[in-house]
Order: C-alpha cells, then sequence, then structure tokens
C-alpha cells in the first residue's frame, strides 16, 4: 500500500514530463517524425512488391529460356530424325590435287560421276580449289589439305581453279578430264548399266 503511491505518483511525474515534451521538444519531433511513418511503411512495402516482381520476372526467364532450350533440343531431334547423322559413305573417285604458287597439279583425271577433290596445299600462301560454276574448296593453308565433292559429272572437260585474289589469273588453273565409265564398270556381277 505504501508503495502505490509514490509509483502513482511517478507515472503522474512522467505523464506530465512526456506531456511537456510534447508539448515543445515533441512537437517539432514529431511533425519530423510523424510523416515519414506513412512514407516509410509504403516503400518498404514498394520495395517489398519490387523485390516480389523481380523474383517473379527471373523465375518467368528462368522457365522461358528453359523452355527455349527445350524447343531447340526437340527440333534438332527432330531435324535429325529424318537423316543419318552420320555421312554417307562416299561412292565416286577421289582425284588428289597439289597446289602451288601458282599451280594446280595432279592426275587430273577420273571416270564419269561423282568426283571428290582431296587437295594437298604445298605453297607458302593459302589457296584453295574448285571447279568452274561448281563447288569450291575451303581456303587451304600452307601443308594441309582439304576435300570438295563436285558433284556427279558427266565425261567432258571442267577447269579447276583457286578462287581466291588473282591466283586464276597467275596460273592457277588445270583441266580436270571426266572420261566414259570403264568398261569393268559398265557389268558389275551380271547386273549392267548403260552409259
Ligand atoms: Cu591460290
Amino acid at each position: 500500500m505504501g508503495d502505490s503511491a509514490p509509483t502513482a505518483t511517478y507515472f503522474d511525474v512522467e505523464r506530465i514530463r512526456q506531456g511537456g515534451r510534447k508539448g515543445t521538444l515533441g512537437a517539432a519531433k514529431k511533425k519530423s517524425v510523424a510523416p515519414q511513418t506513412g512514407p516509410e511503411i509504403s516503400r518498404r512495402a514498394q520495395r517489398y512488391r519490387e523485390r516480389k516482381a523481380r523474383t517473379r520476372n527471373r523465375v518467368i526467364a528462368a522457365v522461358g529460356a528453359v523452355l527455349l532450350v527445350a524447343a531447340v533440343v526437340v527440333v534438332v531431334v527432330l531435324s535429325r530424325g529424318g537423316s543419318d547423322p552420320r555421312p554417307a559413305p562416299f561412292v565416286g573417285s577421289t582425284v588428289n590435287v597439289t597446289l602451288g604458287e601458282y599451280v594446280i597439279r595432279g592426275d587430273l583425271t577420273a571416270p564419269a560421276g561423282e568426283v571428290r577433290l582431296h587437295a594437298f596445299n604445298q605453297g607458302g600462301i593459302i589457296h584453295n580449289v574448285g571447279v568452274r560454276g561448281g563447288h569450291i574448296s575451303n581456303d587451304v593453308r600452307p601443308g594441309g589439305d582439304t576435300t570438295v565433292d563436285i558433284g556427279n559429272l558427266v565425261p567432258g572437260t571442267y577447269q579447276l581453279y583457286c578462287d581466291i585474289a588473282d591466283h586464276a589469273q597467275r596460273g592457277m588453273v588445270a583441266n580436270l578430264v571426266i572420261t566414259a565409265p570403264a568398261a569393268s564398270n559398265t557389268s558389275i556381277g551380271g547386273v549392267s548399266t548403260t552409259a
């Protein structure tokens, strides 16, 4: 009982002091603090919303990327499904060609049919080789080699050339002679083909 009286008095004093502070210092402080309370909360809420939106966008982007990759994989698999992924073995004649400055050399003849050029660059600069009006090989570095299939050729004379800069003008041309199929090729195992 004796304690309650001083406690009540203490609260009264505190209330008076706080009231007094509210009246003077508190009022000024409140003006600056109170208006911030609203925007502070809404700013925090906005940050939360933005974070949530960013997370959602990231999830959407990730799902989109996964779907895109899946779609590409499906397209690749489907496009491969129709054809054998391994290149078919070459059936035809391979003609070895030597390239240099500025010449194309070799035993440049083959029977009619599919013809593949196997070019070796023995020169000191990059060359390539192809048939006029037809396929041209990749560029070949000095010491390198490459192959190019120039198609199913009928008997005749075809011009090989290097299409880099003025190499053909400088002499990088040669005749490739396609001959009629050899007699032995016309009858294999009793199955004859006309030529
Ligand atoms: Cu050349």
